[in-house]
């Protein structure tokens, strides 16, 4: 359960910028090497002619110190030339590419248009900008999450950004994952003896973690780990900290309650953590059979961030 360093190694299932805070807080709390982040790609997409993932980049960013603190996605001291320019000529800007940014995207097109696996162009990027811990595509096939709206079939970014998550939810589709299998790193990393803990961010459970979960042979990984698996809720008191989880929730015709999230992830996760503000949801989560522990999980310094990894890693211990 843990290596030389007496540290267990954790896996890390994570959406965008919820789920890159914790990441965070794991990769500096642990030793090198001992995280790994698994990452949704049901966001990506093809856009401008490239293709564009952006919860790994939103993980690799952050991971690599130099996502941008004010948004939580693209680069920290961008410039907006090629944006601008663009503008001029007529094309799409409604999804804001950096001139940063836009060197990772036209490097992973250009690579995965040579055949490389979307794992391998990850790895070099990650080596390159200096992360030690391993940063995972959920797998190397494409996974498309679509939203069902009263607009129509929305592709993702079509929905969440161009259109500000703003049409009507009716149901969430996670084209390819019936038939995708997760990346060997994939089953390799939830297959470690070292294991001490697969944890779920807060990312929205219903558009981040879920293109993940969908894919059959990585939720069976989970489910064969030894290690617990601890979900850590990104409800706060009613409400979704950042995004439009609690509208989809209630779109969905779900109580925004932890209770429910319990019930979404049971025979999945052994235990939940809450917000302190939530403590009197403990009860109705742990009548789910589903442990419930509280601390403080709305991240914004460092040390929030490694505080939540630590106290997840010992609520973890005493699930083992
Ligand atoms: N989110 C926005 O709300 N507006 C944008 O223009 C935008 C651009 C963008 C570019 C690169 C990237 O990696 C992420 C970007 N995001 C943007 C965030 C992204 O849409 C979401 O964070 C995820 O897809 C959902 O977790």
């Amino acid at each position: 359960m843990s290596d030389s360093t007496g540290h267990g190694h954790v896996v890390l299932l994570s959406g965008g910028v919820g789920g890159a805070k914790l990441a965070l807080g794991f990769d500096r709390l642990l030793p090198r090497g001992a995280l790994t982040v698994i990452a949704n790609t049901g966001d990506d997409f093809r856009h401008l002619g490239l293709d564009i993932s952006p919860d790994l980049d939103t993980l690799m960013y952050t991971l690599a110190g130099i996502v941008n603190p004010e948004t939580g996605w693209g680069c920290r001291d961008e410039s907006w030339q090629f944006m601008a320019a663009l503008e001029q000529l007529g094309g799409e800007t409604w999804f804001r590419l950096g001139d940063r940014d836009l060197a990772t995207h036209i490097e992973r097109t250009r690579r995965r248009a040579a055949g490389e696996t979307l794992t391998a162009i990850t790895a070099d990027f990650c080596a390159r900008l200096g992360i030690g811990s391993r940063l995972l595509p959920m797998s190397d096939a494409t996974v498309a999450t679509r939203v069902d709206t009263d607009a129509g079939l929305l592709d993702f970014q079509d929905y969440f950004v161009r259109r500000r998550a703003a049409p009507v939810v009716r149901a969430l589709h996670h084209d390819g994952a019936a038939g995708a299998a997760p990346s060997p790193a994939v089953l390799a990393a939830l297959a470690d003896p070292r294991l001490a803990a697969i944890v779920i961010a807060p990312s929205n459970p219903w558009l981040s973690i879920a293109p993940l979960l969908a894919i059959p042979g990585l939720r069976a990984a989970i489910a064969a780990a030894k290690a617990p698996v601890v979900a850590v809720s990104p409800i706060v008191g009613g409400a979704a900290i950042k995004g439009p989880t609690a509208k989809i929730m209630a779109e969905l015709g779900l109580e925004v309650h932890n209770a429910v999230l319990a019930r979404h992830y049971r025979g999945l996760v052994d235990g939940l953590i809450l917000d302190t503000v939530d403590a009197g949801e403990t009860a109705a989560v742990e009548s789910l059979g589903v442990r419930a522990a509280t601390t403080a999980t709305v991240m914004h310094t460092l040390a929030d961030k490694t505080g939540l990894a630590a106290f997840t890693l010992r609520f973890a211990a005493t699930l083992a």
